[in-house]
């Protein structure tokens, strides 16, 4: 059906109502071919926006509607429009933080909230400025023991050898114990939840003062120290643990070693203007010491601590058969490899022939060897309240044991003709055997070991 067109051409738009000639859209051209206008030519029509800086659905707006991108995770997450000035947003994450404890947020963006607060974790690598999370650890235990229960941490503090074990990891501090804060060492430095292992992970405090690791009155609640190597410091009078009036003192699983010079104490427990110290010591292995003097294991001073678990092996009538030297659980007064030097037997001195003179002094050796000596080791089991002081705070065993003879390996000391005392160099190089008694030269026979002014020898 052939027919004229008005005109050659005409404008025409196949877009929506409104939308022509608004942003890209644009009408076209339709030409007339044998009658009938042909298709539209040239026209562009609404689409889908695009970031080009351009309105290309034409509804007035360049690049609406592209939503929104977003990147990194946790606190670092960010949100940006998708498309800027006519270019897609670049997206750049925040800077990861260290995390904090207590938030709910992932604070260094690893994916993982609030992770590594389960302690104030301590390491021989840490920084007290740190916050104690186990990816940053405190240096010290007694930063880590004031930064527990605070800004998310729980009362806890876990101590670690070194990132690997096994390792000694040594803290050279005074750790004073602060009420409800558990302290417990033998971690590995790895992860966030740190693995314990208190036989191969050797966590040593090395106090620099006497009183050692420090339990006051204040401590009332629970409060643990367990799992650690602690030497006391090698003063006169030295305890490695003191517990003083503290009744929620928990001293378990440690290996506790006096180190005083005189009086060494392992754990010494006193009250403080009254108040008992009663404080509850579990399977620990606790050496007094090697001191001149006293040596105890546990010391109990106006308190009552309660004492559990100290033996390895246990009999059907509940005796304790099993460790106390070769164990691994123990109370006793004095390291046993460590005796006094004048008690420490070395190498025998090659024989010889005796002489004729030693030949006719035999029988009367012989003699004397038979007197009585007070023999066996001085490391038993240390009992508390065994040693109730006495005014001037001196324990009765350490009076006591002033009055008992000398023993095997003490100095003899004679007395001179003019009444003063000597010691005789010759004597000074032999050891008097308990109970011997020394001829005097005016006649008078006089027991050695029991003069004034010789220290006693455990
Ligand atoms: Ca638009
Ligand atoms: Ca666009
Ligand atoms: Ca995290
Ligand atoms: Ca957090």
């Amino acid at each position: 059906m052939a027919g004229v067109c008005p005109v050659a051409s005409k404008a025409c738009y196949n877009g929506a109502m409104g939308t022509q000639g608004v942003g890209v859209c644009k009408p076209g051209v339709s030409f007339c071919a044998k009658g009938v206008f042909g298709p539209c030519i040239g026209e562009v029509l609404p689409s889908a926006e695009s970031c080009n800086n351009l309105d290309d659905d034409c509804n007035k707006t360049a690049d609406d509607g592209l939503g929104t991108v977003s990147c990194g995770t946790g606190a670092c997450k960010v949100s940006v429009p998708a498309c800027t000035a006519g270019k897609p947003t670049a997206c750049v994450p925040k800077a990861a933080g260290n995390e904090v404890c207590g938030d709910q947020i992932d604070n260094n963006c690893d994916g993982l909230t609030d992770e590594g607060c389960g302690c104030v974790y301590v390491s021989p690598t840490g920084n007290d400025n740190n916050a104690g999370t186990a990816a940053l650890p405190k240096r010290t235990i007694n930063k880590a023991i004031a930064a527990a229960g605070q800004n998310g941490f729980p009362n806890q503090v876990c101590v670690a050898s070194g990132a690997a074990c096994p390792s000694t990891g040594d803290y050279i501090e005074d750790v004073v114990m602060k009420n409800g804060v558990n302290v417990y060492g033998g971690y590995q430095a790895t992860g966030n939840n740190w693995p314990r292992n208190t036989a191969t992970c050797a966590t040593r405090i090395l106090p620099g003062k006497p009183i050692g690791v420090y339990f006051d009155k204040s401590v009332v609640l629970p409060t643990v120290l367990d799992g650690f190597v602690i030497n006391g410091h090698a003063d006169n009078v030295s305890a490695a643990v003191t517990v003083e009036g503290s009744t929620g003192a928990v001293v378990s699983g440690n290996t506790i070693t006096g180190g005083g010079q005189t009086t060494s104490y392992g754990v010494n427990v006193t009250d403080s203007g009254g108040q008992k110290g009663t404080p509850t010591i579990a399977r620990n292995a606790i050496s007094g010491g090697s001191p001149t003097a006293l040596s105890v294991g546990v010391r109990s001073q106006s308190s009552a601590p309660i004492i559990q678990a100290h033996c390895d092996v246990i009999d059907v009538n509940g005796r304790c058969t099993g460790g106390c030297f070769n164990g691994k659980l123990f109370i006793r007064s004095r390291i046993r490899h460590l005796q006094h030097p004048l008690r420490h037997r070395g190498a025998e001195p090659p024989r010889r022939s005796a002489t004729a003179r030693e030949r006719r002094l035999r029988p009367e050796r012989r003699a004397r060897r038979a007197l009585p000596r007070r023999g066996g080791d001085e490391s038993d089991h240390a009992r508390p309240d065994q040693h109730a002081r006495r005014s001037g705070g001196q324990s009765r065993a350490g009076a006591r044991l002033r009055q008992r003879p000398a023993p095997a390996g003490q100095l003899a000391v004679q007395e001179h003709r003019n009444g003063r005392r000597r010691t005789d160099d010759r004597l000074r190089e032999r050891r008097a055997p308990a109970g011997e008694r020394v001829r005097r030269r005016d006649g008078r026979v006089q027991a050695v070991g029991d003069q004034p002014g010789v220290p006693p020898q455990l």
